[in-house]
């Protein structure tokens, strides 16, 4: 049995000048999911952490709604370790450049959502925490700058999450394939146990919010009409599976086979995710499993960012199934 904590040392070996400085980032992430997984366990249990944020419990307590507790846990683990040199996170307006000498001296910027799918926490259903690392463009010694953290994705250095599901998973990449750790709660410790994961080429499974079926571009109605058809050669029609959680749709389909798709809609020009906090990390993630993700047109990982909290459209899963949608997407583009 292999720990997280032993594969990253390992891998960092692979690396003779690496300073380990990402190993110390991918520990205080390990940690960030270790806090996030203990707290989201006993939710239920604890008042003052679920529910609207600034609204008070029966004892008078500020409530912290899980999703910012989860952003100032994730804020704080990094600003301990003062591995990085600045952090955005899809709570927080601004970036914050950790303005003291280690942190100007840090080579890293990290982006994360940090409780992807949150409206999913009080019915009890699987949710996520996504992370993505750069190496900053800025000089080091200087504070960070907002150009270090808008990045084409196809420079992350590193990119995941974290699953807190019927177990918790923190699965990653540095570049060099995808890899998966099982958390064992009674030793406290991630275990590999999908090492080198492979997205099925193709695949059975379709997911996307099909209430807003009206709403969506003509080449994804026609993609969810090809989807169901009765076609014995191409194993269709599809199943529907839609969690409305990314972290885990995009699991289950990376394991299983199948395609995501949060598009652009008439009352979302530029669709719901974000950019830099899931498209370009889950993006990589895809890439690097042998799958695709593109905004219907282009290829995620090739978007120069304009703003930091940028929405886009995003198909993203096996291969086949992604092409399928951008033929579709260009055939009905005029529509
Ligand atoms: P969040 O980051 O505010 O949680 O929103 C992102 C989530 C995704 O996890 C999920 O796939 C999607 O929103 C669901 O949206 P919808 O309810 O519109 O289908
Ligand atoms: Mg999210």
């Amino acid at each position: 049995m292999k720990t997280l904590g032993e594969f990253i040392v390992e891998k960092q070996a692979d690396y003779p000048n690496a300073k380990g400085e990402l190993t110390g980032i991918l520990s205080s992430i390990r940690l960030v999911a270790k806090v996030i997984h203990r707290d989201i366990n006993k939710a239920g249990l604890t008042n003052n952490i679920i529910g609207n944020a600034g609204s008070e419990n029966v004892q008078g307590e500020t409530q912290m709604k899980l999703d910012i507790f989860a952003h100032e846990t994730f804020k704080k683990a990094l600003m301990a370790r003062e591995d990085v040199a600045g952090f955005a996170s899809e709570e927080e307006e601004n970036f914050i450049a950790f303005d003291t000498q280690r942190g100007r001296n840090a080579k890293y910027v990290i982006l994360t959502d940090p409780l992807d799918g949150s409206s999913n926490i009080d019915v009890n259903v699987a949710v996520g925490t996504i992370f993505s690392i750069y190496r900053r463009v800025s000089p080091i010694g200087t504070p960070v700058t907002l150009e270090d953290f808008l990045q084409p994705g196809h420079r992350q250095v590193a990119a995941g999450y974290v699953v807190y599901g019927s177990s918790t998973m923190l699965v990653y990449t540095t570049g060099n394939g995808v890899n998966g750790f099982t958390y064992d709660p009674s030793l406290g410790v991630f275990c590999l146990s999908h090492e080198n994961i492979q997205i099925p080429q193709t695949g059975k499974i379709y997911s996307i919010n099909e209430g807003q079926y009206l709403k969506f571009p003509m080449g994804v109605k026609k993609y969810i009409k090809y989807c169901q058809e009765e076609d014995k050669a191409t194993n269709r029609p599809y199943t529907s599976r839609y969690i409305g959680s990314l972290v885990s749709d995009f699991h289950r389909n990376m394991l299983k086979g199948g395609i995501y798709i949060y598009p652009s809609a008439t009352n979302y020009p530029n669709g719901k995710l974000r950019l830099l906090y899931e498209g370009n990390p889950m993006a990589f993630l895809a890439e690097q499993a042998g799958g695709l993700a593109s905004d219907g047109f282009r290829r995620i990982l090739d978007i120069q960012p304009t703003e930091l909290h940028q929405r886009i459209p995003l198909f993203i899963g096996s291969k086949q199934m992604v092409e399928k949608t951008q033929d579709f997407m260009q055939q009905f583009s005029g529509e």
